[in-house]
């Protein structure tokens, strides 16, 4: 049982935000284009369809925020719209209702000149933690939650995991418990304490052995040296003719390698980081009860990569359909996203490989990554993480567009670093302002918006600003 309350101001606001929507007829939801706020915009509609509500959504990057035209009645935007000057938009007659997790612009005492009907739900109006207590998702579904809908609170499961909220701790906490006991008692999510390798579903072991790139072990990249370290353990490595899972594993052979992943990364690690290895090698993770044993659904984190590579190729609607339950053209769908995403982005790492595009710093490494799609140049940089040296964050660049000539920014690193206490996000940040850009993000996850011209500055200030902080031998 939890013992997280919803604070009472906040929980006042859903109340207010119910009655808006009960109270409107013509309704427009925008929604972040990203796996929380896909999530997020699938509550949403199935909410507005079970209400027999008329509406029309739309997942819009940031950017495409800047020339928004407000015509509808209400307008809801959920996983954004907290960053954004609302007033610009807007007629005196509109309604207006965010739910965003990110930086708000506004307190609570805003008042707009306009007049519009403004509800703003952030928890960081409540000082909640908006990067690891509640995603755009999880806000979503606490209004779902209003109108009795709790069979939806596992896409606010979804949507935490899909934000990485539980990317430091190895568990959904804070207002996210509230969403996660929801989902428990409801029975269609399980908490598995697991491994922390992902592809806990679909995987074979071993290759998710070889993944494990925080720190360079012996079986990173290296599948041989995972087939031999489960031989060591005793651990069969097929069921018949197909290669185990994570899931197959039983609680002994789990308890065996979780054990040996310990001693060997307590022998890989500077001392300062020994005390944090056991949260590398084992966290929560989230089971859906009602999707199909061995597929990708059935994993929490597996299934957010099925989202992300429906949002990086432009194909929200596959992912939105697939959330309201469609498990058939959809799925087939889905599967051929995935496919395609998974082959850009081996091609993709092959070719920085081939061309030794990484560059190596005293206390960071970066790639040139023109050309490669903006949107996946995060997920590279997190990928080719293991190719290089674990101890600095890797950071790939690319221009934004054919028209745009700045540079986004992507950073990845070691889950060590941010125990050790780095926080990228807000380091990235600082400097990407201190050369006329902006930036943000998680603490191992984040990413920038520089000028072209201010690449070698931005770097060589990023390196600077680590001194001290990195182990870089
Ligand atoms: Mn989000």
């Amino acid at each position: 049982m939890t013992s997280i309350d919803i604070p009472q101001r906040m929980d006042k606001a859903y109340d207010n935000a119910k009655k808006t929507i009960e109270d409107s007829e013509d309704i427009k939801i925008y929604s972040h284009n990203d796996c929380d706020g896909i999530s997020a915009g699938s509550i949403l509609s199935t909410v507005l369809d079970r209400l027999n509500k008329d509406h029309q959504k739309e997942f819009v990057s940031l950017d495409k925020l800047e020339n928004l035209e407000i015509e509808h009645e209400l307008t809801i935007f959920s996983d954004l719209g907290s960053g954004q000057e609302i007033d610009k938009f807007v007629k005196s007659s509109s309604k207006i209702i965010i739910l965003d997790h990110h930086p708000p612009i506004r307190d609570l005492n805003y008042k707009n000149h306009v007049n519009y009907e403004l509800n703003e739900i952030n928890p960081l109006h409540y000082s909640i933690d908006g990067s690891h207590h509640i995603s755009g998702g999880g806000l979503s579904y606490l209004l779902a939650k209003k109108f009795g809908y709790l069979d939806l609170s596992w896409i606010g499961v979804l949507a935490a995991v899909g934000d990485m909220q539980n990317s430091i701790t190895g568990k959904l906490e804070g207002l996210n418990e509230i969403i996660l006991q929801d989902a428990v008692e409801q029975g269609y999510v399980k908490v598995v304490n697991d491994l922390s390798l992902y592809g806990r579903q679909t995987r074979p072991l071993f290759v998710a052995l070889s993944y494990f790139s925080d720190v360079e072990l012996p079986i990173t990249n290296n599948t041989t040296e995972a087939i031999a370290l489960m031989k060591e353990l005793e651990i069969e490595r097929k069921n018949g003719d197909v290669s185990k899972t994570l899931s197959d594993l039983t609680n002994n052979e789990k308890g065996k390698l979780f054990s040996e992943l310990v001693k060997m990364l307590s022998k890989a690690v500077p001392n300062k980081y020994v005390k944090h290895v056991p949260k590398l090698v084992a966290a929560d993770s989230y089971e859906f009860l009602c999707e199909e044993d061995k597929t990708f659904l059935r994993d929490a984190s597996e299934f957010s990569t099925g989202i992300n590579a429906c949002s990086r190729n432009n194909k929200e609607d596959i992912a939105l359909k697939i959330l309201k339950g469609n498990r058939i053209e959809a799925l087939d769908e889905m599967e051929v996203v995935l496919k395609d995403h998974k082959t850009v982005l081996a091609q993709t790492i092959h070719e920085i490989e081939q061309k030794d595009l990484i560059v190596e710093k005293e206390n960071i490494q970066y790639f040139d990554g023109t050309g490669i799609k903006t949107n996946i140049v995060g997920t590279i940089a997190g990928m080719i993480l293991s190719q290089g040296n674990w101890r600095k964050p890797m950071l790939g660049f690319t221009q934004v567009s054919d028209e745009n000539q700045d540079l986004k920014i992507s950073l990845r690193c070691s889950r060590l670093l941010a125990y050790d206490g780095i926080h990228f996000g807000n380091i990235i940040r600082k400097i990407a302002e201190s050369v006329g850009g902006s930036g943000g993000g998680h603490s191992v996850a984040c990413g920038a918006y520089i000028p072209s011209n201010k690449k070698e500055e931005f770097f060589n200030r990023f390196n600077q600003s680590l001194d001290g902080l990195i182990v870089n031998s």
